[in-house]
C-alpha cells in the first residue's frame, strides 16, 4: 500500500536511576559507597533506507518508543543502556514538528539518520559522590526523563523528471516505454493511483529517474481529484515533462487543458510553476495524416515555452528527440530545491492517539 504521509508519536527511554549502596565486606558492613550509575535511555532514531518506497510497512505504527535505561547496581555496576529504537523510513522522508509545521529533518540519502527523541541520561550512583571529606555520601541522582514529541513524516519521491498531465494523457504508457517500469495502463482516467518511478537509460550510458504521477485535474490543488496530494512528489524533481493529448476523447480543448495544469502548478506553489518544463503531444500514431484539428499543435507550441514534441509511445515516434530535449533541459536546470518549512497539503496520516 502506498502511504506517503504519517503522524508519529516518538518517545525515548528514561535514563536509569543511580543508586545508593555500600560495599559489603565481612568486617565492614559500611564499606564505602558503591552505588552504580543508571544506564542511558534508548533513543528513537529514523534511518533512511533505500529499500523502502512508502510508509506502507509502518501502517499500523503510531507510537514509536525506546526502552528505559536500567537502574545502577551494587558494587558500582552500571545499569544497562536502553537499546535504541531504529525506525526505517524511505529515502526522501522529511520530518516536521506536527503542530508548528517546522521542518526538523530531511532524510535525503540512503543511510541518513536523525535522532527523533534522545534517550534520557542515566543518574549517578553514590560512588560518584565520595570526596575526601565525605566518604559515605548518601546522594545518588535519578535518571533524566526521555523526550516525547509528535512528528509528521512526509515522503517526496526522489526523481529527476516528473511526468504530469491530465488523466489519460499517456503518462504511464510513456514511462513503461522509456523504462523497465510496468505501471498499470488503461483507457480510463485515474488508472494510476500512486506515483511510480522508472529509470531511463540513455544511449551514452547516463540515466535519469522519471516519476509517473496520477493524473491531475482542474482544481486539484484545492483538493479535487487525486492529483493534488501527489504534486508533492514532483517538488524534488528538476524538470517537468508535461504530456498533452491533442485529441482527447472527451472532446475538451487541449490548449485549455494545458493551461489548466499550469494553473494547478501555480496554485500548488513551492516553485513548481517555475520548474523547467518540456511539453509533448501524445498518441501521434492515431492522429489523422493532416494532424490534429484546429491548429492545436501550433497553439500548444505557442503556449509552451520550449516548443512541443509530438510523440507516440506505441510506435516510438519522436521519443529520441524528446529524450534529447529532456536531457538538455536537465543539464541546464538548477539543482533540486530544498524542502521548505511547512507541511504541504492534506491532513491524512492518522491520529497517533486514536489507535
Ligand atoms: N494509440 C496510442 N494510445 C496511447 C498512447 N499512449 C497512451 N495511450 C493510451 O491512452 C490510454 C491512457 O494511457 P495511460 O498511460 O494509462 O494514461 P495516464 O496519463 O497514465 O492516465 P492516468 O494514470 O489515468 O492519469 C490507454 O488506453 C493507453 O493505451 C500512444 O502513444 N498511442
Ligand atoms: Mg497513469
Amino acid at each position: 500500500m502506498f502511504i506517503d504521509e504519517k503522524q508519529l508519536r516518538v518517545r525515548s527511554g528514561k535514563g536509569g536511576d543511580g543508586i545508593t549502596s555500600w560495599r559489603r565486606e565481612k568486617r565492614e558492613p559500611r564499606g564505602g559507597p558503591a552505588g552504580g550509575d543508571g544506564g542511558r535511555g534508548g533513543s528513537v532514531i529514523l534511518l533512511a533506507d533505500v529499500q523502502l518506497t512508502t510508509f506502507g510497512d509502518m501502517e499500523s505504527i503510531f507510537v514509536v518508543r525506546a526502552k528505559d535505561g536500567e537502574r545502577g547496581g551494587p558494587n558500582k555496576r552500571h545499569g544497562a543502556a536502553g537499546p535504541d529504537r531504529i525506525l526505517r523510513v524511505p529515502v526522501g522522508t522529511t520530518v516536521y514538528e506536527s503542530e508548528s509545521g517546522e521542518r526538523l529533518a530531511d532524510l535525503a540519502a540512503d543511510g541518513d539518520r536523525w535522532i527523533a527523541a534522545k534517550g534520557g541520561k542515566g543518574g549517578l550512583g553514590n560512588a560518584r559522590f565520595a570526596t575526601a571529606t565525605d566518604q559515605a555520601p548518601l546522594k545518588s541522582t535519578p535518571g533524566k526523563p526521555g523526550e516525547e514529541r509528535l512528528v509528521r513524516v512526509q515522503l517526496r519521491l526522489l526523481a529527476d523528471v516528473g511526468l504530469i498531465g491530465l488523466p489519460n494523457a499517456g503518462k504511464s504508457t510513456l514511462l513503461s516505454r522509456l523504462s523497465a517500469a510496468t505501471p498499470k495502463i488503461a483507457d480510463y482516467p485515474f488508472t494510476t493511483l500512486a506515483p511510480h518511478l522508472g529509470i531511463v537509460d540513455l544511449p551514452d550510458y547516463s540515466r535519469f529517474v522519471l516519476a509517473d504521477l496520477p493524473g491531475l485535474i482542474e482544481g486539484a490543488s484545492e483538493g479535487h481529484g487525486l492529483g493534488d496530494r501527489f504534486l508533492r512528489h514532483v517538488e524534488r524533481t528538476r524538470v517537468l515533462l508535461h504530456l498533452v493529448d491533442p485529441m482527447p476523447s472527451d472532446g475538451s480543448d487541449p490548449v485549455e487543458n494545458y493551461v489548466k495544469i499550469r494553473a494547478e502548478l501555480a496554485a500548488y506553489g513551492r516553485g513548481l510553476a517555475d520548474r523547467p518544463e518540456v511539453v509533448a503531444a501524445t498518441k501521434a500514431d492515431v492522429w489523422p495524416p493532416e494532424g490534429p484539428p484546429a491548429d492545436v499543435l501550433s497553439r500548444l507550441a505557442e503556449a509552451a515555452d520550449r516548443g512541443l514534441h509530438p510523440v507516440s509511445a506505441v510506435t516510438g515516434q519522436g521519443l529520441r528527440a524528446l529524450l534529447r530535449a529532456v536531457v538538455e533541459t536537465l543539464a541546464e536546470a538548477p539543482p533540486a530545491p530544498e524542502v521548505p518549512d511547512g507541511i504541504a497539503t492534506t491532513d491524512e496520516g492518522g491520529d497517533p492517539e486514536g489507535s
